[in-house]
């Protein structure tokens, strides 16, 4: 007995010296894999681990950075979207670090990738029901050295907040980064934190985010395509609306509504709680702008969440079905870098038969940068070109307002726009007039319906009525400056039919308590009426007041006085019509 009794104790403590040694070797010497400690508050929530990849190998430098990024951040900071005060003294670091970066990189690396938002939908959209079986979606973000916790902030916003029998992917196309950051350790954070439903392209060289895009297109299996900017967060079912828009009608291109993550504060701001929202036009320049929504479509759409046609969009948030976005076009593919991709989609999409479309029950948060904090390659300005392009395949005449705008555009190398004209006419695409009278109805043409346009010379000297630079989104007296060739459209005016004395987006009104004119935002309000005479007065009709130049010079502003016929109060048209 007690001989047995022996050889089991030694049995036992064989056996357990051995496990010892098996289990010391394996601790130091054998690889884990994928062991990693999730950050908490960091983690996906509704993706299985499962799905996670686990064949990336431990790797202590990424994990000290990653720890590093994690110690930076405070639980709860800017939850519910709200706006974040740090102190002073960071606040004056924060305000160094903003005009390099274009937004609060400080703050950001404090707030969790997981924060919450605030619900900012409007609430009938709170009722509404979506089909469960709606078209997956493919969510493509592309980005050039964007900064890491933004970025990851978005991607976790995207897997947090989408239904994932939607999501079929996520594809990342990094446009050629060089920060340090974007590289190994990327890819290591994507691997070990995230779920496998993410492929990451990279370009190998710089291309701009429009062959950035057609690259994750391409790439692409799920049924639509989403496209995000890489400095979002998307809102509470931001998803379901777009997809569920896209089954219903597949020729509609649809956008979330756009809301503003503060680039100082980063609070998520809903316009002040508000459901209004602004719809995509565009200036004569070639540049995008927000307008109000007509009467018109007010009335058409129906109710504050049905889907709202809109003449253009933004560019960077949108959602397409797959095989339409091949069927229409695309993207022009000899597009540079960044800009005019947006007009160009959307005047293609209304001119060739589809539909351009703002979802009210769909909303993402988007960081609005001052400027853009990377390089343009050759200092190209490729938004002036891409628009060139655009304009020159799309307009038709009206280029010839674009044109205007920018002279020393007309003439240069754009490259070769044979294959989208080509495209025009496979598809048999509308004309720009076409789009003006059934689109975008109320957009002000400088040169028609119009009694006189272009400069107008007072008869006393050789100077012109000027805007003297001012942007027409404030209101600004109306000036005068010496009649030149150079900047032409600042010395541009028109007489609408209806007797605005008025630019593309401001009238002249007259603020009787200074005599003085002011340019105001355009509201067709009987303030903004003036005649022209057959004396060569401009006669603002309420006040019978006529403009007058006296007693002003170059760089200075006009005014109203009583109608007298003298020269200072004569003035002649370019052109009469
Ligand atoms: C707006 C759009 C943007 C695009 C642009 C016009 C919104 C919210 N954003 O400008 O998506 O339509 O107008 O072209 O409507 N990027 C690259 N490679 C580059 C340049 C940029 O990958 O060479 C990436 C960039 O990292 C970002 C995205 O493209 O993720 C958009 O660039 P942006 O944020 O600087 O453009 P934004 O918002 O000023
Ligand atoms: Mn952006």
């Amino acid at each position: 007995m007690t001989f047995i009794g022996i050889g089991k104790r030694r049995i036992f403590f064989r056996a357990f010296v051995l496990f010892s040694i098996v289990f010391f070797v394996w601790i130091c010497f054998v690889p884990k894999e994928r062991k990693l400690p999730l950050e908490e508050k960091n983690e996906i929530s509704d993706f299985d681990d499962g799905e996670a990849i686990t064949s990336v190998r431990w790797n202590e430098e990424m994990e000290a950075a990653l720890l590093f990024d994690a110690q930076k951040q405070m639980p709860g900071l800017g939850d519910k979207g709200e706006a974040v005060t740090l102190a002073p003294l960071e606040e004056q670091k924060a305000e160094a670090v903003m005009k390099k970066e274009g937004f609060n990189l400080i703050l950001s690396d404090k707030i969790m990738y997981n924060r919450t938002i605030l619900d900012a939908r409007h609430p009938e959209c709170l009722k509404m029901k979506y089909p469960e079986d709606l078209p997956s979606a493919s969510v493509i973000i592309v980005f050039t050295n964007e900064r890491w916790s933004s970025l990851i902030r978005t991607i976790h916003s995207v897997f947090n907040r989408s239904p994932k029998h939607l999501l079929k992917e996520l594809i990342l196309v990094d446009d050629a980064s060089d920060h340090e950051e974007l590289q190994e350790k990327l890819e290591y954070y994507i691997a070990t934190r995230l779920p496998k439903k993410i492929t990451l392209v990279r370009l190998p060289k710089r291309s701009g985010l429009i062959k950035a895009r057609l690259e994750g297109a391409k790439q692409a299996k799920g049924a639509v395509l989403v496209f995000l900017d890489a400095h979002c967060e998307v809102g509470i079912d931001w998803l379901q609306p777009l997809l569920a828009r896209i089954k219903e009608s597949r020729k509609s291109v649809v956008v979330p509504i756009i809301d503003v993550i503060h680039d100082k504060t980063f609070e998520y701001q809903n316009n002040g709680g508000s459901f209004d929202f602004e719809l995509g036009g565009f200036t004569w320049s070639g540049h995008f702008t927000w307008i109000p929504i007509s009467q018109e479509e007010e009335r058409r759409r129906g109710s504050p969440s049905s889907p709202t046609r809109t003449p253009t969009m933004a560019g960077g948030l949108l959602a397409i079905e797959t095989k339409y976005f091949w069927e229409i076009g695309s993207y022009d593919p000899d597009m540079d870098i960044w800009g005019g991709e947006n007009l160009e989609m959307s005047f293609r999409v209304w001119q060739c038969g589809g539909y351009l479309e703002t979802i009210p029950c769909s909303r993402v948060g988007h960081i609005f940068r001052n400027f853009h904090p990377y390089t343009f390659p050759g200092n190209k300005d490729t938004h002036g070109i891409n628009t060139a392009r655009m304009a020159k395949v799309w307009m038709d005449d009206y280029k010839r307002l674009f044109f205007k705008h920018r002279p020393e555009l007309e003439d240069i190398d754009i490259g070769n726009i044979t294959g989208r004209i080509e495209l025009r006419k496979k598809l048999k695409c509308k004309d720009f007039k076409w789009y003006l009278t059934h689109v975008y109805k109320n957009k002000f043409v400088l040169d028609e319906n119009v009694q006189a346009y272009g400069r107008v010379m007072t008869h006393a000297n050789r100077l012109c009525l000027d805007n003297l630079q001012n942007s027409e989104e404030d209101k600004h007296p109306l000036g005068i400056y010496s009649c030149h060739n150079e900047l032409y459209m600042s010395q541009f005016f028109s007489l609408s039919n209806a007797g605005e004395l008025r630019r593309e987006f401001v009238c002249a009104e007259v603020s009787t308590a200074k005599m003085e004119v002011e340019m105001y935002k355009c509201h067709g309000g009987h303030n903004q009426k003036w005649t022209y005479t057959s004396n060569h007065a401009l006669m603002h009709i309420d006040t019978r007041l006529c403009l007058d130049s006296e007693g002003t010079w170059s760089g200075k502003f006009v005014k109203v006085s009583p109608c007298n016929n003298s020269k200072t109060q004569k003035w002649s048209w370019e052109f009469l019509t």
